[in-house]
């Protein structure tokens, strides 16, 4: 395997200024005509030109019009001798579409022709010089059977379009962008689309389209109101406006990831695009809402600004994702439903980000190496990445990061550009800023793996009036890196307030300044330890409770070793929403530890806190939204990686026993609560994906889910009836999956013929479908009966390994709940690994992504973690394994 290293980045040879393609479409056999103006690069004169190529037939190559030698050297096309000034060179290439089962390159889905060129996917439909920094107009011209591909799409403005001969028809599309190959896009196929004509804040006129297969169009409204709203935020939030008179979204059925920034041309997974409020959930509402802004972002942060080479992917991705996060919490509108979606990202990314950086896959914001670069589209680069960003915001302000922005596209715009550039960028916007002053030490967020710890302590002083707190740092060591020695301290934003025992906010004064600074502030944490004395404190009769990392204003993990007493007064009486809700799930944890250590791993719940969260229930002043996330307990892969990080093996079966005696406990002792909820948060009239009324569904799915539970356990019909009633006669997605997975999680009897007709009444809805598939692999786990389901859940007729979605929704929801996955008998990773290793011989991405399911297994007590070792290793023993899951599985066993 070839290991590609961030410092051996070099300039290309040559310069491809313009591409004009030309595709004669067909599913066994497309040839492309390729013809490029191509202009050697004046600082590397007389190299060969080196063209990246992967799984085509080359037939012709013309330079200047005239044949030319050429050779072929570890898959790539080179070409010596070649003019030293500016010339054309033409390639004839075919390939084979409906053989793509890769999903990468062009293939074919549903009938029709799509493309998926980000990473490296453009050198899988022509010869290339693809490389990010290497920018082009394209001028595409399409030719296909005018019956079975009616609509030919590819980026920019169509300039033309006609009849051919034998029933074909073409297309011309000219994109006056110049844009790296990774942005080509292409469609054709027989689609409808819902349009809609817009003019930007800047007065220019633009036409948004949405395509989809035709019985698709009555799932596009909010995917169209999302992009509208997507238009309007950017150029409202950063002055951004559309640059093209056309911008299409395009749903495909097949595809690796949730969707892709294609110039004027995105294309989506239908997951992202397709919701009505009889199909999707409010989930999904608020993910299509998130991706179809994501991907419209990108046109300026990826495609107007892109990055010179891929261990830069964060530049795009990151930045984006944080501007995404943004939008939504705008959309969100009122503070507290901000402070959920808040919520809902940390939680995301303490699930999965915090979980890569403790394992072998643990690498930097902006990664040194890779094998596959598609293995490195992960949740660092993603959403650790975009905390990187939003500290930079934090430490230069709102108005600040704006004019960083503005800076950021002055200079930058139409370039393909570093990290480093981005960082350089927002310091000089803000000369005096706590960013620019430590810019170098900040750029460690980029370089270092691994999540920092932060311990703090605090001391009050009553006769002097003042508390000293006492934050220090330490880095964990990650693969390549060591830890503590070998790794520079991080510049950590810490937001913090000081709450007084009756709750009172209280005014931040520090030792030296004249009058206090709010009841609000932001410490810069620089050194491995720093010391910091509030003062003005003597009016105080006991210690003031410390609200550390307010709105989660840092990636890190907090130590501080808080008593129950102060986490009661942060979850009654915190003025951040964030950290209220983190003082519930601190008291959480430290009960599902205890239980998850103690001999029959038993919880039992005290009455302190049953009554803090009867309280955050009944608490009038508190959005449904916020009361569901505090009395949902902290995953069993949260519990799980909490146990690691103390150097406990981690027993999976132990900590689901635990959680679950923990919810059912909750289920009991509230039951009249639970009940209140439930009658107090039904919805009265339509369906609105709005947070106020989605947050009324959770809480009531909430409470549904734990009177079913303990109803079933004492064998009371009364509440599996009306969760049965309610998969009958739900008006919404969100209701009737939420009754139908109460049903199957507290295995009541009526979960079967509810199963039954939820698949009978959607078996033509693919999406839905998937849910229930999804809603059965995430079933709490009891005697192996989830698992058995599971396989037995492989063979039934719906299943396929092709269609990624599908076979998502089955393996990857599996592997995510740890009782299924981690057997005493092994039996899970054995199915998992048999899986990864069929996969693998046809979709190498996806199957790389499934094997990282067992990432952790070094935390895994005995005797999880010797079987799942050995199930690593029989994958790693496949000679005929693709790099991507080679590479995955190698580091795995490092
Ligand atoms: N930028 C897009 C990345 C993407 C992708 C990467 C590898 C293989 C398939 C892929 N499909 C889309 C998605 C995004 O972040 O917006
Ligand atoms: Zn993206």
């Amino acid at each position: 395997p070839v290991l590609v290293r961030r410092e051996d980045y070099t300039a290309p040879s040559h310069w491809i200024r313009s591409v004009d393609l030309s595709f004669d479409l067909d599913p066994a056999k497309t040839l492309v005509i390729n013809r490029m103006r191509v202009e050697p690069n004046a600082d590397r004169p007389g190299e060969p030109l080196r063209l990246d190529g992967e799984a085509i037939t080359l037939t012709r190559v013309l330079v200047n019009g005239e044949s030319v030698s050429f050779r072929n050297e570890g898959g790539q096309l080179v070409l010596d001798k070649l003019p030293t000034e500016a010339f054309d060179l033409e390639i004839r290439n075919t390939c084979a579409p409906e053989k793509n089962t890769e999903l990468s390159g062009l293939y074919t889905s549903g009938g029709g022709f799509f493309t998926q060129c980000e990473a490296q996917g453009f050198r899988r439909i022509t010869y290339f010089l693809d490389r990010p920094d290497v920018m082009a107009v394209f001028k595409v011209t399409l030719k296909a059977d005018a019956r079975a591909y009616p609509v030919l799409l590819s980026n920019g403005n169509l300039i033309d379009s006609g009849t051919l001969d034998k029933g074909r028809h073409f297309a011309e599309w000219s994109d006056p962008h110049p844009k790296p190959a990774y942005l080509f896009a292409l469609v054709a196929g027989n689609l409808v689309c819902r349009e809609q004509k817009i003019r930007s804040r800047s007065g220019r006129d633009h036409l948004l389209q949405v395509y989809v297969r035709a019985g698709d169009l009555d799932k596009t409204e909010h995917a169209m109101n999302s992009l509208i709203a997507s238009v309007a935020w950017d150029e409202a939030r950063f002055g951004l406006s559309l640059d093209l008179e056309r911008f299409m979204i395009v749903a495909v059925s097949d595809f690796n990831m949730g969707a892709m920034e294609n110039k004027g041309l995105n294309i989506f997974n239908t997951k992202f695009v397709l919701a009505s409020p009889a199909t999707a959930t409010d989930v999904d509402f608020g993910n299509v809402e998130a991706v179809v802004g994501h991907e419209y972002f990108h046109n300026w942060t990826g495609n107007r600004i892109t990055c010179r080479d891929w261990f830069q992917l964060s530049l795009k991705e990151g930045l984006t994702v944080y501007r995404d996060q943004e939008f939504s919490q705008d959309m969100a509108g009122e503070a507290s439903a901000r402070a959920v979606k808040r919520i809902e990202d940390v939680r995301q990314l303490r699930q999965f980000q915090f979980v890569e950086d403790a394992g072998p896959m643990a690498h930097p914001v902006r990664p040194d190496q890779y094998q596959a670069i598609d293995n490195f589209y992960t949740a660092t680069v993603y959403e650790k990445g975009a905390e990187v960003v939003r500290m930079m915001a934090t430490l230069v302000g709102r108005a600040g990061f704006r004019r960083g922005m503005d800076l950021y596209f002055q200079r930058h715009d139409g370039q393909a550009v570093t990290c480093d550039d981005f960082a350089q960028a927002i310091a000089d916007a803000n000369p005096d800023s706590a960013l620019s002053v430590r810019l170098e030490a900040f750029k460690c967020w980029y370089a270092q793996a691994g999540t920092p710890r932060v311990n703090a302590s605090g001391q009050f002083d009553a006769v002097a009036g003042s508390y000293t707190l006492t934050l220090s740092q330490r880095s964990p060591a990650t693969p390549g890196q060591p830890g503590q020695a070998g790794k520079q301290p991080f510049v950590i934003p810490m937001a913090l307030g000081l709450i007084a025992a009756d709750g009172v906010a209280l005014p931040l004064q520090l030792e030296g300044e004249t009058a206090p600074h709010g009841t609000e502030r932001v410490l810069v944490l620089e050194q491995t330890s720093q010391t910091w004395v509030f003062t003005g404190l003597g009016e105080l009769t006991a210690a003031p409770v410390p609200s550390l990392l307010r709105g989660f204003s840092a990636p890190v993990v907090l130590e501080w070793a808080a008593s129950e007493a102060e986490l009661f007064t942060l979850l009654a009486h915190d003025h951040d929403a964030f950290n209220r809700w983190e003082a519930s799930q601190k008291l959480a944890l430290a009960r599902l530890l205890a239980a998850a250590q103690a001999d029959g791993g038993a919880a039992h719940l005290d009455e302190a806190y049953l009554q803090a969260m009867r309280h955050v229930l009944r608490d009038e002043r508190l959005d449904a939204a916020f009361k569901e996330l505090v009395l949902t307990l902290p995953s069993e892969a949260y519990v799980a990686e909490r146990l690691a990080e103390q150097g406990v093996p981690v027993d999976p079966q132990r900590i689901h026993a635990a959680r679950e005696t923990m919810r059912l406990q909750l289920a009991q002792a509230l039951h009249d609560d639970w009940v209140w909820a439930w009658e107090t948060h039904q919805d009265n009239g339509g369906y609105r994906p709005d947070p106020l009324s989605s947050g009324r569904r959770a809480l009531a799915n909430l409470a549904l889910a734990m009177l079913v539970l303990a109803a079933t356990l004492r064998h009371d019909p009364l509440w599996p009836g009306r969760a049965y009633q309610r998969v009958k006669d739900a008006g919404n997605m969100t209701d009737r999956a939420g009754a139908l997975a109460a049903l199957v999680n507290a295995r009541a009897s009526l979960a079967e013929p509810a199963l039954e007709r939820f698949h009978a009444q959607f078996r033509d809805e693919a999406l839905v479908i998937d849910k229930w598939f999804s809603l059965q692999a995430s079933a709490s786990e009891s005697d192996g009966m989830v698992f058995a389901r599971i396989k037995a859940l492989a063979q039934h007729p719906d299943f396929t390994l092709k269609n990624p979605n599908r076979a998502r929704s089955l393996l990857m929801v599996m592997t995510q709940n740890p009782a299924v996955l981690h057997r005493a008998d092994a039996a899970g990773y054995v199915f998992w690994a048999d899986k990864v290793v069929e996969i693998d011989a046809f979709n190498p991405q996806l199957a790389a992504r499934l094997a990282r399911a067992l990432d952790r297994w070094r935390a895994l007590a005995e005797p999880y973690r010797s079987a799942a070792r050995e199930a690593i290793s029989r994958i790693a023993a496949k000679p005929e394994l693709s790099p991507d899951t080679r590479e995955i599985v190698t580091r795995s066993l490092a």
